[in-house]
This record gives C-alpha cells, sequence and structure tokens, in this order.
C-alpha cells in the first residue's frame, strides 16, 4: 500500500466523488470523535501523531481545496476551524496543537474534499517539511 506521501503526490486534483463521502454516508467505517449538521470529523487512518483527526465539511459544495473556495463558503470555512478548538478540546490538547491544510500537489493534498488536520499529543517541529 502506498504511503500518505506517495499517495498525496499520485492524487490527481478532481471534483468528483472521494473516500470522504463514503466516510460521510457510513458506507465504511470511521471513527468519528465530533458530528453535527455541517461538519464530521474521525480519526485520520494514517495518525502522524497521538492525536490526529479529519475535519470535513458533510456538503462538499465545490470545495475540493482551499484554494476553490467562495464567498459563500466563508461560514462554513469559519465552522471547520471552531470545530478543530472543539475536537481539541475533547482531546485534552491543554499544551497546544496543529491545525493543517494541505491544498494541492505542491500543498500534498491526497483527497479532494476540504479538509482541515487537528494533530497534537506532541511537540510539533517548524518548519514543517
Ligand atoms: O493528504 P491530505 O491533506 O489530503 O489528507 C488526507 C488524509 O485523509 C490523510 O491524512 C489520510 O491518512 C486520511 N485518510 C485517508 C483515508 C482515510 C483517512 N482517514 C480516515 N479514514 C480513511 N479511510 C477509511 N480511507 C482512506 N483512504
Amino acid at each position: 500500500m502506498a504511503s500518505e506521501k506517495e499517495a498525496a503526490l499520485e492524487a490527481v486534483p478532481s471534483d468528483g466523488p472521494t473516500i470522504f463521502d463514503k466516510i460521510i454516508d457510513k458506507k465504511i467505517p470511521s471513527s468519528v470523535v465530533y458530528e453535527d449538521d455541517q461538519v464530521l470529523a474521525f480519526r485520520d487512518i494514517a495518525p502522524q501523531a497521538p492525536v490526529h483527526i479529519v475535519i470535513i465539511p458533510k456538503v462538499k459544495d465545490g470545495l475540493t481545496r482551499l484554494s476553490k473556495a467562495e464567498e459563500r463558503h466563508v461560514e462554513i470555512l469559519g465552522r471547520l476551524l471552531y470545530t478543530a478548538k472543539i475536537v481539541a478540546k475533547q482531546e485534552g490538547l491543554e499544551n497546544g496543537f496543529r491545525v493543517v491544510i494541505n491544498d494541492g500537489p505542491d500543498g500534498c493534498q491526497s483527497v479532494y474534499h476540504l479538509h482541515l488536520h487537528v494533530i497534537g499529543g506532541r511537540q510539533m517541529n517548524w518548519p514543517p517539511g
């Protein structure tokens, strides 16, 4: 199986359905940590830290990637970021955490359904790779 980095390098930007649609529809299992009518947060299948959660909008509405965001997306973008705070608190990340959005090939994005990564539970490094 390809590593996540390899998957990202091979991923072709697309507007079509992704694996996240199946996770939203519960057609494939995921470890959900938070859900409301607009967003879903679940544990990353290939965690990069003790805590690694992916937060997605339930309705993609053209938001394949951050660079496709338009004015109409402002509310859901705020909701996603606020959910990062909720999830980090739930996970006990009082000492801090990192929020990441990978955009496009250069950003190492592998799934073309906008998502935030909440990563924590260990000391992060800077700059990122
Ligand atoms: O590389 P980007 O930023 O696009 O992030 C996509 C993330 O989705 C990666 O960190 C993957 O590890 C994660 N991912 C991929 C799959 C998956 C998942 N997280 C939870 N469950 C998953 N399933 C069931 N299938 C995946 N292909």
